[in-house]
């Protein structure tokens, strides 16, 4: 790459996009820390080029445009950036505000927005448990006996695998546990409706929110 063809700040977050976009890893990891050294925040890397790029990514797929295999390679192309910007997005130096166990469902394999809603939880002080994807309603229901968290999150990104949200809540009904958790839950394809609808206690649309709203839900204001 051209450093001198990166002059700008738009041509920076222009640079991440497309190379996301194509699938180009290193195009885009040289993009990104050619933004780090410019001083561009992580959260505008991130926000402002990556996850448009993939929301085109997912309309061409839906068009017809691109194919499982294209899709893949912009996801690959995003987390090499992810690699890079997560650790400064993280804090921990601080003494957890609480714990936070996360997951994505059954079924289900998507798992960057999971782990940029991660990066941002650990950043605002949580102490983050992943239990990585397609994960079943007794590992939820294990988890929450094992760690004793103060929230769950379900992350869900098909129209099959929305569905195993209401089956978790169930789950952990069942299990006497519902009591003690605050459960959330976010993914491409859900809203506040369909959260109110399966029993959760929020939704949030993106990373910085389910930070916001998890502080929120209980109850912490520092
Ligand atoms: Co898939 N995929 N995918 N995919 N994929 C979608 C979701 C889709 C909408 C694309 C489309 O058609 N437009 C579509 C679903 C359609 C539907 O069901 N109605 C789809 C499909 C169909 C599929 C397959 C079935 C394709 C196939 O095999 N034929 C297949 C399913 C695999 C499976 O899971 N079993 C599949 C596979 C894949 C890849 C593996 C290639 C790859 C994922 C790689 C990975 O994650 N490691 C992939 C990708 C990249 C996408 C799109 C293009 C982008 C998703 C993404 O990472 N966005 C996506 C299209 C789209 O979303 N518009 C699509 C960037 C990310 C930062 O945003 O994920 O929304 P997002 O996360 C946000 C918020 O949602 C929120 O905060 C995050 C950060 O801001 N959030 C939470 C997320 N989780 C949260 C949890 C919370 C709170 C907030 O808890 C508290």
């Amino acid at each position: 790459m051209n450093g001198a063809t990166l002059s700008s700040r738009e041509d920076i977050l222009a640079r991440i996009h497309d190379c996301v976009l194509d699938g180009d890893p290193t195009g885009a990891t040289e993009g990104t820390r050619a933004g780090l050294e410019a001083d561009i925040e992580a959260m505008a890397l991130v926000y402002e080029s990556m996850v448009p790029a993939l929301r085109e990514v997912g309309r061409r797929f839906e068009a017809g445009e691109y194919f499982l295999p294209e899709m893949l390679m912009s996801a690959n192309a995003m987390q090499a950036c992810m690699d890079l910007v997560r650790p400064l997005l993280a804090d921990s130096a601080r003494k957890p505000i609480g714990t936070f166990v996360m997951g994505t469902v059954a079924g289900d394999i998507h798992d960057i927005g999971k782990n940029l809603c991660n990066a941002m939880l650990e950043s605002t002080g949580f102490k983050v448990i992943d239990l990585g994807v397609n994960v079943p309603a007794d590992a939820f229901v294990e988890a929450i006996t094992a760690h004793e968290p103060d929230a769950v999150g379900m992350s869900a990104f098909l129209t099959t695998t929305m569905r195993e949200i209401g089956r978790n809540i169930g789950a952990i009904e069942d299990a006497g546990l519902r009591d003690r958790v605050k459960i959330l839950v976010g993914g491409a394809l859900l809203d506040q409706a369909y959260a109110d609808e399966v029993g959760a206690d929020g939704y949030a649309p993106d990373a910085n929110s389910a930070a916001r709203l998890t502080k929120e839900v209980l109850g912490i204001d520092d």
